[in-house]
């Protein structure tokens, strides 16, 4: 399984690309305020937007989408999540081993020697505690590298899948957004789950047009076929 954005946007959390790509953070675009050039330019920024959308996310909870995807972990022999969110609920809602192609919003990594501070339980630090120098969010911003061996991980669990979901994500952004592809070239059956189409639509077997949490929520019956 593939999921993004959409996942957790009954959880309140805001999409990046839903209602027209106008997020906004101080009159900047998302992708410019979450870009390895705005580190550069202007860490305190970067802080503020990620402090800011952490103190959001402290309060909202999986749903229903989370909580299903979770369980499918325990129902299938092989079962691989790889998402694209940051937001940890997936985690939450007690799915294991999840794929993070784009890091995490509750940890912050130094940009000088990599050690990763973890902010869900404590404060940010000022600096690392490690070597002093400054840190930044442990996520990958536009025209970043992926952490090293994610993405080689899941192409290679794809490249073996036999049914893969495609969830919430508006499947623009690349690499991840290949994963399905290559699952298909695999021989797997695509299917996508998302109130809007997408990209990927075309390729995909089935698509199940609705929200992830009424969607996926609909297996977990007798009658359900998976
Ligand atoms: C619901 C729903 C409900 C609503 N239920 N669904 C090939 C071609 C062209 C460009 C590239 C390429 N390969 C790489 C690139 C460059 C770039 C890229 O892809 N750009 C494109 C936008 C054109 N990729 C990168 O830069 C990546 N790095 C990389 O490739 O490194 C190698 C390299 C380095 C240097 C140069 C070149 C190559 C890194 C990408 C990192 C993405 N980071 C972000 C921001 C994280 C930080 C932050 O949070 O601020 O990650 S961008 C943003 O988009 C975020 C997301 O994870 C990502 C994907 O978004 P997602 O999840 O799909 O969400 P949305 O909002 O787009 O869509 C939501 C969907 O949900 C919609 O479809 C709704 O309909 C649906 N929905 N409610 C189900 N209830």
């Amino acid at each position: 399984m593939l999921s993004g954005a959409g996942v957790s946007a009954e959880s309140g959390v805001p999409t990046f690309r839903g209602g027209g790509n106008t997020a906004v953070w101080k009159g900047m675009r998302f992708d410019v305020i979450s870009s390895a050039e705005m580190v550069e330019r202007d860490l305190p920024a970067v802080w503020e937007w990620f402090d800011y959308r952490r103190n959001f996310l402290h309060e909202l909870m999986p749903n229903p989408a989370h909580y299903e995807i979770a369980r499918w972990q325990d129902r299938f022999a092989e079962f691989t999540l790889v998402t694209q969110n940051i937001d940890g609920l997936h985690q939450k809602a007690g799915a294991r081993d999840v794929i993070e192609l784009h890091g995490n919003i509750w940890r912050a990594r130094c940009i000088a020697c990599g050690f990763t501070h973890d902010m869900a339980q404590s404060k940010r630090p000022d600096a690392c505690l490690e070597c002093g120098d400054r840190l930044r969010p442990d996520v990958v911003l536009f025209g970043e590298m992926l952490p090293p061996g994610a993405f080689e991980f899941a192409a290679a669990r794809a490249s073996k899948c036999e049914l893969c979901f495609v969830v919430g994500t508006s499947a623009l952004v690349y690499p991840a957004a290949g994963l399905p592809e290559i699952a298909k070239a695999a021989g797997a059956y695509v299917v996508e789950v998302n109130p809007e189409r997408t990209p990927l639509s075309s390729l995909c077997d089935e698509v199940l047009t609705g929200k992830a949490g009424e969607v996926l929520p609909l297996f977990n019956n007798e009658n359900s076929l998976l």
